[in-house]
């Protein structure tokens, strides 16, 4: 049984017997019943959405936690022995491509059991071991690198993807027991010279911060509004997309993968003070979190970055810790891609040495009156003498309010007309800076935001209203600027 996203704490039921809890909306999970009778069962999952106790990560904040099933579920029939998941790692060297593969194997019966796995990668045999013997209850990790020389590289242009199909057989070789089929691209991903580069080419990212959010459907985004919002971006000229902040829907990753986007995906976290994050379950969440999120998406070449933590508290001792042990944790299940988190402490900020990109959100002439360049030249100082000098810099969050109908020629904060002035102000200034690789918009659409005192009462009509487009994905007068800037920018590249 697969859960691919319920919100945000589930129990799930079979035949009214628990068979488990997961907490967090944005990642999937599975359970396995052993020996399920034919006929008729009842499966019941209770959702709650409540920010109770046990909850560290959904907590009031700039965006809703909605309840209830948000993305696919499923159920499939397996057998006591079958192929739990397969990781891809594309790798690069001067006599070509060739690819590391990673099968986990799972044995849930009480006897040790032996069998065989069969591979292909589009038309060429990935040659596995012969035999394969896994444990009583437990998992194998069977792992193969192999030569790829003629396969296509995945770039932005040319987003070629591949099938990788494996069987796993009995120990006779004569019964399919299970298969698994993923779809994989190669690409690298490096940090040289103070610059992001994907096959060996700088590139520089030039797009939005999403939120799964919508009007109709909460967080469900159905595929075709996956797709309108994929056509709205390319419209833009953008060709990145950050998943702020939680990991995202695999169809919308896939989609990134079929249509050359680029992704920056991150942990669910945002905005977390030393005390949120000193919750007796905080560590604890978001390792889940980070796992679940890369075994179930590192096969999407379209990810090139994977961070953690937006705006917590990386400008003190006790948080810096919190976030060299989940870089640590990710670098141990995945070391090609390059790891970053989002900063907003300035001169105050202690972690731009853990990371390999150092990122800022900083909102000049919305929340303060400085100079876009300015400010920017000035990020890349305190970058540097923080721990961050040659690593490439990548502006993760800029923009302002724009109520959506508001036009006014006096232009004040909260127009249309002034978020456009705001937007352009700043792309004016970040698009020829060598040093940047990346700009992305805070933010693509509106987002309904958790109802609330304090400061969530700057929000008017419970609403993050700083989208291009509003929460139905109207555009706002920012959008032709947008796409302005960002088009010209890919006819002079
Ligand atoms: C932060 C944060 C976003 C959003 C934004 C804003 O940088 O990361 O989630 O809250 O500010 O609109 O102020």
């Amino acid at each position: 049984m697969v859960f691919k996203g319920v919100s945000h704490t589930a129990d799930v039921y079979w035949d009214g017997c628990l068979l488990g809890r997961h907490y967090n909306a944005y990642t999937p999970f599975t359970f396995v019943l052993p020996e399920v009778e034919a006929g008729e069962h009842e499966i019941a999952v209770l959702v709650d959405n409540s920010f109770h106790e046990e909850s560290a990560l959904h907590i009031p904040n700039d965006y809703y936690s909605y309840g209830g099933i948000i993305r696919p579920a499923a159920v499939e029939e397996i057998a006591d022995l079958f192929i739990e998941r397969m990781a891809f790692t594309p790798l690069y060297t001067e006599v070509g491509w060739s690819g590391r593969i990673d099968v986990v194997l799972r044995n849930t019966s009480e006897e040790r059991r032996n069998a065989r796995l069969h591979g292909k990668l589009g038309e060429w045999d990935v040659p596995f071991a012969e035999g394969v013997i896994v444990p009583p209850d437990a998992t194998r990790k069977v792992s193969v690198t192999v030569p790829f020389p003629q396969a296509a590289a995945w770039s932005a242009s040319e987003p070629q993807l591949y099938p990788l199909e494996a069987q796993l057989f009995n120990d006779d070789g004569n019964r399919v027991l299970d298969d698994l089929i993923e779809r994989v691209g190669f690409r690298t991903v490096s940090t040289e010279g103070g610059q992001l580069k994907v096959n060996g080419e700088p590139v520089v990212l030039k797009g939005f911060n999403r939120h799964e959010d919508h009007p109709l459907c909460g967080a469900a985004i159905p595929y075709p509004l996956m797709v309108h919002d994929m056509e709205l971006m390319l419209d833009m000229g953008a060709n990145a997309v950050r998943t702020s902040h939680y990991p995202n829907d695999e169809r919308f990753l896939d989609l990134c993968d079929e249509r050359g986007i680029f992704v920056w995906e991150e942990n669910h976290a945002r905005g977390f003070s030393l005390k949120d994050m000193q919750h007796p379950l905080f560590e604890r969440q978001c390792e889940d979190c980070n796992r679940e999120m890369v075994e179930a998406h590192i096969n999407h070449p379209s990810i090139i970055i994977w961070a953690i933590l937006n705006e917590c508290a990386s400008d003190t001792m006790e948080g810096r810790e919190m976030y060299r042990k989940q870089f640590d944790q990710i670098r141990s299940m995945d070391t090609s891609r390059p790891l970053s988190f989002a900063s907003h402490h300035r001169e105050r900020e202690l972690c731009f040495d853990l990371a390999d990109i150092v990122s800022v959100n900083l909102y000049p002439l919305w929340y303060g009156e400085e100079d876009p360049y300015e400010l920017c030249l000035q990020a890349r100082k305190w970058a540097d003498d923080a721990g961050g000098k040659d690593k490439p810099m990548i502006m993760s969050e800029f923009g302002a309010d724009g109520f959506y109908g508001y036009r006014d020629p006096s232009r004040v904060k909260g127009t249309e007309e002034r978020q456009a002035d705001i937007i352009q102000a700043n792309l004016e200034a970040y698009l020829p800076l060598p040093f940047l690789s990346g700009m992305l918009i805070w933010q693509f659409c509106d987002c309904r935001v958790t109802e609330a005192d304090g400061w969530l009462l700057t929000r008017a009509g419970t609403q993050n209203s700083k989208g291009v487009v509003d929460r139905y994905r109207r555009p706002k007068l920012a959008y032709s600027v947008v796409k302005d800037y960002f088009s010209r920018r890919n006819a002079d590249s």
